[in-house]
């Protein structure tokens, strides 16, 4: 008899350790657990959508006539753990094998490790056929390269998937149409409305639980309405393709106040626990373009983000745990300020994404990269505090795709492995790609003093306190002549400002 352990984001019917499941003979095992809710402090719509996705998912198994056990989270006997759940069984029925699919989660990779001396008997741990490249295939990519840039992995994968290629060319000429996207929010944008599931008996009753067990946990529960089906996920995945994908290249960094959805896909928390595939959100896309229902610029863009940036950002995980994780290449010390959980900030940019985060579990690309992450750079955050932030507020995080995005593109605490240069930036680029300085008691125009926008000096203050670290950099240069033109006075004045500014984090006051 074997045992099949199915994690909370192993949510795929074609996953590796379903493949040839015998529905007489075989165990398939399903547990809500202590340790992995509370590992970090996840967002309570996370576990909510974790906990529902699973029990639907266990329901349609179970209709198939396969034989579920499932443990609920609040069931009497509930172990705790994973290791103790799969113990549990092991000792109650007469398991041979225990079978898994490698977790997206380096600890747990090591736990699992030492299963099959604990239980004493063969653990196997199948490869995630769920990903389009696999993390020996991103090993082959990256050896013997002293740069590994996604753009030239992403061409490499459009080739191996035939996506968007006309024989040996990229279609339309191009591998990629950046210099037509990102645009600044135009007037009177008319936003499509969100997908919407209303939550029925099996998600009114987690969300109870959710609500019972996890009371200080970090997020709003309700209103909910993440889908928790792969019927209801194929639906929010169409109504993107039908109603925002024209217009997802375009806006891509675009930022409004009181529009956290804008013209993205919010599939990324599908993708991530299985209810969606990646190469059928691809492929979906493209054809999409092929019948006219979609420009070139915005299918490309997208298609990058799944094809390229995803899964070079798997690759680089893999590749460089456990170190990565404590990476830390500015030596980075300054504890997250307060605001990233009460959202009790003047800094009406840094108050609307975390206000957002709060509410949704979610926040589009360019607010978690510009807004936060670059507050986080030029403020010289912790780097592990401002993981376990990521980690716990976002519904689409799992270390293997939150800590490459993290560490390696909003901190550069890798040093330059994954961006060519820090994506540190002043007000000037949020008032531009955003409408959030019109409603903030500080001026993006305004360089130095209380009324001046803190990214301002803040951005000159990092770039000056790493110096001997970033002045080599090429890419850097324009920054570092600018620096050292500037007069001994606003040199000083940058300087003054910023302790200032980090003297009232400190103190808990309200910046
Ligand atoms: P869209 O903008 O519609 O993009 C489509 C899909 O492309 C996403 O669903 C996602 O699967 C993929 N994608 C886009 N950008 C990336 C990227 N940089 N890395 C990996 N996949 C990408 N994504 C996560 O899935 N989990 C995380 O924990 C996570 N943490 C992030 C932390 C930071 C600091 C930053 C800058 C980015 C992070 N991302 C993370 C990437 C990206 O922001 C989210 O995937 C995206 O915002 C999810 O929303 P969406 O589905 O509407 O994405
Ligand atoms: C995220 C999550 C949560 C909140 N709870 C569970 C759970 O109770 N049981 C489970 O099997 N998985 C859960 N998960 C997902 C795991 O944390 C995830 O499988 C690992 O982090 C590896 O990616
Ligand atoms: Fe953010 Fe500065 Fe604009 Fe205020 S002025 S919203 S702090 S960028």
């Amino acid at each position: 008899m074997k045992l099949r352990l199915i994690l909370g984001d192993q949510l795929s019917r074609n996953i590796a350790s379903l493949v040839g499941v015998d529905a007489q003979n075989d165990i398939i095992l399903m547990c809500e657990v202590r340790s992995e809710a509370t590992y970090v402090k996840h967002h309570k719509k996370k576990i909510a959508f974790i906990f529902s996705a699973m029990r639907h998912f266990a329901a349609e198994l179970l209709a198939e006539g396969l034989n579920i056990h499932y443990v609920k989270y609040d069931a009497p006997n509930n172990a705790g753990s994973l290791a103790d759940e799969v113990a549990r069984t092991v000792a109650r029925y007469d398991i041979d094998e225990v079978i898994v699919t490698t977790p997206g989660e380096y600890r747990l990779v090591e736990d699992i490790k030492g299963w099959s001396q604990r239980l004493g008997i063969t653990v196997t741990i199948k490869d995630d056929n769920r990903f389009l490249s696999s993390p020996a295939e991103f090993a082959d990519w990256a050896e013997g390269r002293k740069q590994m840039r996604m753009e030239f992995f992403y061409r490499e994968m459009r080739r191996k998937y035939s996506i968007l290629m006309d024989h040996n060319d990229p279609v339309g000429g191009q591998w990629n149409y950046d210099s037509e996207n990102r645009k600044p929010p135009a007037a009177g944008l008319n936003l499509p409305p969100t997908y919407k599931a209303r939550p029925d008996a099996v998600t009114q009753e987690v969300l109870e639980l959710v609500e019972a067990h996890f009371p200080d946990h970090f997020g709003e529960l309700t209103p909910f309405h993440f889908a928790v089906t792969r019927d209801q996920a194929v639906i929010a995945l169409e109504e993107f393709v039908d109603r925002r994908l024209k217009l997802f290249g375009d806006y891509q960094d675009a930022m409004l106040q009181g529009e956290p959805w804008m013209y993205h896909s919010h599939i990324g928390l599908y993708l991530n626990c299985g209810l969606l595939d990646p190469l059928e959100c691809i492929e979906r896309a493209e054809a999409a373009y092929h019948a006219g229902g979609a420009p070139l610029n915005a299918v490309e863009g997208f298609i990058r983000q799944i094809l390229g940036w995803r899964e070079y950002v798997r690759g680089i995980y893999w590749l460089k745990m456990p170190d990565y994780k404590t990476a830390n290449f500015f030596n980075a010390k300054r504890a997250l300020p307060e605001f990233y959980w009460s959202a009790e900030t003047q800094m009406n940019c840094l108050r609307q994404c975390v206000t957002e985060t709060k509410q949704n579990a979610y926040a589009h690309h360019i607010q978690r990269l510009m807004v936060l992450g670059n507050f986080a750079l030029i403020a010289g955050l912790d780097p592990d505090e401002v993981n376990n932030w990521y980690m716990l507020v976002y519904a689409d995080a799992y270390e293997w795709v939150e800590l490459p995005n993290v560490s390696g593109m909003i901190l550069y605490a890798d040093g330059g492995l994954l961006a060519s240069k820090p994506y540190a930036a002043s007000g000037a680029y949020i008032n531009k790609m955003s409408n959030y300085c019109r409603s903030c008691k500080y001026k993006p125009s305004v360089k130095n003093g209380p009324t001046a926008c803190p990214f301002n000096y803040l951005y000159w203050d990092f770039i000056a306190r790493n110096d001997g670290k970033l002045r080599g950099n090429p890419r850097m240069g324009f920054m570092y002549r600018s620096l050292d033109q500037m007069s001994d006075e606003k040199r000083q004045a940058i300087r003054d400002d910023s302790r200032r500014f980090f003297n009232a984090i400190e103190a808990n006051e309200k910046v």
